[in-house]
């Protein structure tokens, strides 16, 4: 796979190895993210699975969305983690055990079955949802599977906005760094500098069993990860019950809530029902957006740590993500561009983006959200560049994202100074997202 995948044959190789991936991963119901690493079924990957899963079977990834809302909890949260209760309990730390769920979470709404987290992560299952209604609507039709997933889509997001609107400033919040999906990136070091970890004894990680410690975050990262999914618990997972410890406004999570708002406009206009509530929210969280995160003098946009009500003083992906915002200004695009092609994020070894600032004081270019390259945030920045019309750049990106999936045999995250593919390797996410490209 290292010649150009413009040649037609070199697609099609990609592409059958992108579906078998898919299709082991494929549990019955859902698809894992890794076989090894992430047994279960994962929030925003299902989203992404989805969304190449369409090409293979637009009902197979109906069914992937439809199993991750059967773990929806009452009060409207999509847990980050539904668990199949067929593997044992010490196949992934935190298992069913630490979260309990169906005993903690019974007062926040949590379902008697399946057995979840308690945390979230990034809404990206409306524009999910919406993009597999697309890949066949008649399928889609005759399953009524909008009209089943638009209410819950819907509630999901309210919950996102009453519950966790922190900083009451008309952005949502997320309480862990398991919840941006981008758990030890240098974005939340400081913040986690004030929580006191657990003690090592309290938790065993599963992770080290199939992932090398330097490509994973540290026992003192897990430490801190711990505490706060803990307090999280001891609350009965009630936002209004607890002080978080850890709480931002993160760039990536909102844009995705703001796409998925525009997903969901479209949702009730294809259902016959008045959407446009939907695009106000959008339009208005798109000014709370930039008026809360972005930041003129670095051409990105900053997490806001709301403990200390600051931005945070590190450039990463997430700044970059909301390029995916269609309504976002001309001259914001431009500067995110400039920003994509300068020298905190351009890695012309594999076209790829950084998941941190090359330059910055805390990159490594193994250490899982410290740097190395993942393809679902690339993916995101391609949809971004082709939205506002930066054709050729979308074209380059797309050319290194195949090239590098291929290689690395669909890895979790790549070296994006070398291609050097880390983590687990037939990534679900990595493989549905090459196959999306493709089609
Ligand atoms: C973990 C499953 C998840 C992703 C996250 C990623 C990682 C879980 O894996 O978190 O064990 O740390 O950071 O984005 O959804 O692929």
């Amino acid at each position: 796979l290292d010649r150009p995948v413009s040649t037609a044959s070199a697609a099609l190789t990609l592409r059958r190895g992108a579906a078998r991936v898919l299709i082991d991963n494929w549990t019955g119901t859902s698809t894992v993210p890794s076989r090894t690493l992430y047994p279960h079924q994962w929030s925003w990957d299902s989203a992404f699975i989805a969304i190449g899963l369409r090409h293979l079977s637009a009902r197979r990834a109906q069914q992937e969305l439809e199993s991750l809302l059967a773990g929806q909890w009452a009060d409207g949260r999509i847990p980050h983690i539904v668990f199949n209760p067929a593997l044992p309990h010490d196949a992934y730390f935190p298992s069913p055990d630490f979260w309990q769920s169906s005993r903690s979470g019974r007062t926040a709404g949590a379902p008697a079955t399946p057995e979840t987290s308690g945390i979230v992560q990034p809404p990206v299952h409306a524009l999910a949802a919406w993009l597999t209604h697309q890949a066949d609507p008649r399928e889609s039709r005759r399953r009524r599977f909008l009209s089943r997933a638009y209410p819950r889509l819907a509630a999901w997001h309210d919950y996102l906005l009453a519950r966790r609107d922190l900083g009451g400033a008309g952005l949502a919040a997320v309480v862990h760094p398991w919840e941006p999906g981008m758990d030890n990136s240098p974005c939340w070091d400081r913040a986690l500098r004030r929580v006191q970890p657990a003690a090592p004894e309290a938790f065993r990680r599963a992770d080290l069993n199939h992932g090398h410690p330097a490509d994973r975050p540290t026992d003192l990262d897990y430490a801190r990860y711990v505490r706060l999914a803990t307090d999280y618990r001891e609350a009965g997972y009630d936002d209004r019950a607890l002080r978080h410890g850890f709480a931002m406004e993160d760039p990536c999570f909102n844009a995705l809530l703001i796409v998925s708002e525009h997903a969901l406009a479209a949702m009730a206009h294809e259902l016959g029902v008045d959407g446009a509530s939907h695009t106000a929210r959008a339009e208005e969280l798109t000014g709370h957006l930039m008026a809360r995160l972005w930041d003129d003098e670095a051409g990105l946009f900053r997490a806001r740590d709301l403990t200390t009500d600051t931005l945070v003083d590190e450039r990463s992906v997430t700044g970059l993500v909301p390029l995916v915002v269609p309504g976002l200004p001309h001259d914001i695009v431009r500067r995110l561009q400039d920003t994509l092609d300068g020298p905190n994020f351009s890695a012309p070894a594999t076209r790829l983006i950084p998941s941190y600032d090359l330059t910055g004081h805390a990159f490594d270019a193994q250490r899982y959200w410290r740097g190395p390259a993942w393809f679902n945030t690339a993916w995101l920045i391609h949809r971004g560049l082709r939205t506002h019309g930066l054709h050729p750049d979308a074209e380059r990106l797309q050319q290194g994202f195949l090239a590098e999936a291929g290689r690395s045999e669909f890895a979790e995250y790549v070296d994006p100074t070398t291609g050097a593919a880390r983590g687990a390797r037939h990534f679900s996410w990595t493989a549905a997202l090459a196959l999306d490209l493709l089609c």
